[in-house]
């Protein structure tokens, strides 16, 4: 795909900035093979989230549940961080004050480099008993065939993800929360804006004096919000935006 324009406004603002985030959701994992949760291949197209990502769910049929899960850790074992992910860790050496805030769980932020990831919803590689809070290896799940039991108590073990219905991950939140607060330059990357309370953060750093650009391949709900909408592939528009801020260096 051919260059975007970054605009003299979004220029100046790499220029100046100090603290810059990034609040991503599943379409930044796209390009590396992870399918998105409400595009046409969405994850959710086959099951819809009432079914899968919620413990009522769960605890009715952990089969199910867990078999969505395995297929979902299997098929994002095999992926590799995209040029985005890598892209927003390289910002690290830019900036300061560079963090990811993220909604996905595949864990391909830590994986490109990003040290500071708020990770909002949890992350797919993590999984404990709900019986006695254990946390069990990866190489326990590896061996697993069915809905896995606890080694040390027999309770039901679970993705360390947020479900539905759930609350976020208090220390996360705010964390997420303040850093919003702080940015000179907020980016929307990937996401559909659509799960609270997670979508709330570009309003409440746009609410804070940030600067908010958003990079997705359509509009969302949240474009008429952003002061920009760069509409592209984020693995392709990413470098171009860190190439920009290292030249505005
Ligand atoms: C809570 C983890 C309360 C598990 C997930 C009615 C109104 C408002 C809110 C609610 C409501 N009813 C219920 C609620 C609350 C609910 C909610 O928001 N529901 C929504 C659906 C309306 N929220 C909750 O339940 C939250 N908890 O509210 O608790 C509470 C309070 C006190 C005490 C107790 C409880 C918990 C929400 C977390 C749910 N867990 N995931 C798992 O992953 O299995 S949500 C799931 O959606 C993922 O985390 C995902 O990240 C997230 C958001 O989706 P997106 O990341 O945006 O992905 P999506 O596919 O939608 O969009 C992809 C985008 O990428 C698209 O825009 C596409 O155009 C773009 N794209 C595609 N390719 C590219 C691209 N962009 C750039 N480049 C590309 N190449
Ligand atoms: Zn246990």
């Amino acid at each position: 795909m051919g260059g975007i324009e970054i605009s003299d406004g979004l220029k100046r603002k790499l220029r100046s900035a100090e603290w810059v985030t990034a609040f991503t959701g599943a379409g930044i994992s796209a390009e590396s093979g992870v399918p998105t949760f409400r595009g046409e291949d969405g994850l959710w197209k086959k099951f819809k989230p009432e079914e899968l990502a919620n413990f009522g769910a769960f605890m009715r049929n952990p089969e199910l549940v867990w078999e969505w899960y395995a297929y979902r850790r299997e098929l994002i074992g095999k992926t590799q961080p995209n040029a985005g992910h890598l892209a927003l860790a390289q910002m690290e050496h830019r900036y300061p004050h560079m963090a990811v805030i993220t909604q996905n769980v595949d864990n391909l932020h830590r994986r490109a480099g990003s040290t500071v990831v708020h990770e909002l919803h949890g992350n797919i590689e993590r999984n404990y008993c709900t019986g006695c809070g254990k946390y069990v290896s990866e190489d326990f799940m590896a061996r697993q065939t069915s809905a896995p039991k606890c080694p040390n108590c027999r309770g039901l073990i679970r993705p360390d993800v947020v479900w539905f219905g759930e609350m976020l991950p208090v220390d996360e939140w705010n964390k997420s929360v303040s850093t919003a607060e702080r940015a000179d330059v907020l980016f929307v990357i990937g996401t559909s804006a659509i799960v609270y309370p997670a979508a709330s953060l570009p309003v409440i750093a746009k609410r804070a004096g940030a600067y908010v650009v958003e990079i997705n391949i359509e509009r969302t709900e949240f474009s008429s919000e952003a002061d920009e909408v760069l509409l592209g592939p984020s693995a392709s528009i990413l470098p171009q935006i860190l190439e920009c801020a290292n030249k505005e260096g």
